[in-house]
């Protein structure tokens, strides 16, 4: 077999995607997702420019050759660009092996390990009401695990908080990239955070009891004593993780945080490699955690997982909106094949997404499942796409009261 076309497209249904889409001499198809919020052009020219050239008259089959070669040949390594478009060629000859074997990728994986994916969705709100009611909805939607997300008094926009980002411009539940000209402003202030965010906790375990898995996103923002302290501060509480409470390029920062506190510490969605992981696994420092579509697609996830693996860290894979049903996909059929799962990340695209991308993966009772089609289960509908065209938008950013650029 050879790949004869490789198209790379990008579309808007209700967000940007990045999509590559591989074509065999016979008749087979792959997608992969290369999505990079608001950095999605770059991705798409390094694909288009630098990548499909390459590609033509490959043999598909060779998945680990062709990413060797991509990953080695380019000499600059690593970066988020650059491992978001090898994610991307890799996802897709993954399906279109499945394809030819004509079984779920996850069976080339090693084939079920569970029989369903635990979720977590994403509750946020402006008040406890408004949070309380957001967790009722969600646990109607038939999730069981919770992300709790709120605003804090004295700040008038916080990362994750839906109501909130919908009265800045933001869409659907929650989609914090923007279609503005410029990236959006937030504010941001520590000390009020953390002495907010227990007494929410504290209220939310006090109305929805001891057993709903609880987890929460600090988004890159605290100091590596300030995250000590709000992980002691969340003991009682019981989080499934706390994520990202620190900025984790310096990975030596979680060694601190871990001394203070058993709160689990879940990071690694803005990591791409699995050399930004060594000393975190290594040395325990967290529990889980990590993305398919920027960490150089299944090859490299499957070997990073397995690292992990010897030190009894469990899988966490990003799943916000800006991974695309392709991504989600891809993460699903690594969540059921891999021996250390965790949790899934879930939250549901827009309508338009879904005229897009048509899916073979289910949500039922809490639990998703990538279906059994051969290969990914998901596609593309190249016209569909054509109509919605890119549409530029940015992540926003924080300032601190006296104007310092934060974390967002
Ligand atoms: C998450 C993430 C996202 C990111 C988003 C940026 O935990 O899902 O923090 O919400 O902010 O992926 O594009
Ligand atoms: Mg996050």
């Amino acid at each position: 077999m050879k790949i004869v076309t490789a198209d790379v497209i990008v579309s808007s249904p209700d967000r940007n995607f990045v999509t590559l889409r591989i074509t065999t001499d016979e008749g087979l198809t792959g997608v992969g997702d290369g999505t990079l919020n608001g950095r999605e052009l770059a991705v798409a020219s390094y694909l288009a420019d630098h990548v499909v050239p390459l590609l033509i008259g490959r043999d598909p089959h060779r998945i680990e050759d062709t990413w060797q070669f991509l990953y080695r040949s380019a000499y600059w390594r690593r970066g988020p660009v650059t491992m978001a478009a090898i994610a991307a060629v890799d996802v897709a000859l993954w399906d279109i092996k499945a394809k030819a074997a004509g079984m779920p990728l996850y069976q080339l994986l090693g084939g079920a390990s569970r029989t369903g994916i635990m979720a977590y969705g994403h509750a946020s709100g402006r008040d406890t009401q408004e949070l309380f009611d957001s967790i009722r909805k969600h646990l109607e939607l038939g999730y069981r695990s919770i992300r709790v997300q709120t605003s804090v008094p004295g700040i008038n926009a916080v990362y994750g908080v839906a109501a909130q980002a919908e009265a800045y411009g933001g869409r659907y539940d929650y989609e914090p990239a923007r279609r503005t000209p410029l990236p959006a402003e937030e504010d941001w202030d520590t000390r009020a955070y953390l002495r907010h965010l227990p007494t929410v906790f504290e209220a939310v375990r006090n109305e929805f009891g001891p057993e709903l898995p609880l987890l929460h996103d600090g988004h890159h923002r605290m100091t590596p004593i300030q995250a000590a302290r709000l992980g002691k501060d969340l003991e009682p509480y019981d989080l499934f993780w706390l994520e990202d409470c620190t900025p984790a390029e310096n990975q030596e920062a979680l060694r601190l945080v871990r001394q203070h506190t058993t709160t689990p510490l879940a990071i690694g969605e803005i990591f791409n490699t699995v050399w930004d992981y060594q000393t975190l696994i290594r040395e325990q420092l967290i529990d889980v955690r990590s993305a398919v579509t920027h960490t150089g697609g299944i090859t490299a996830m499957r070997k990073l997982l397995d690292f992990a693996a010897q030190y009894q860290i469990k899988s966490g894979i990003h799943g916000p909106t800006d991974i695309s049903p392709v991504g989600m996909a891809a993460a699903l059929h690594l969540d059921l094949a891999i021996h250390n799962f965790g949790i899934q990340e879930y939250m549901q695209h827009g309508p338009l997404t879904n005229e897009v991308f048509s899916q073979s993966f289910t949500f039922e009772n809490g639990y998703l499942h990538p279906g059994d089609e051969p290969g990914l289960g998901v596609d593309i509908d190249v016209e569909a796409a054509a109509r919605f065209p890119y549409q530029p938008a940015y992540l926003p950013f924080n300032r601190l009261k006296d104007g310092t650029v934060h974390d967002w």
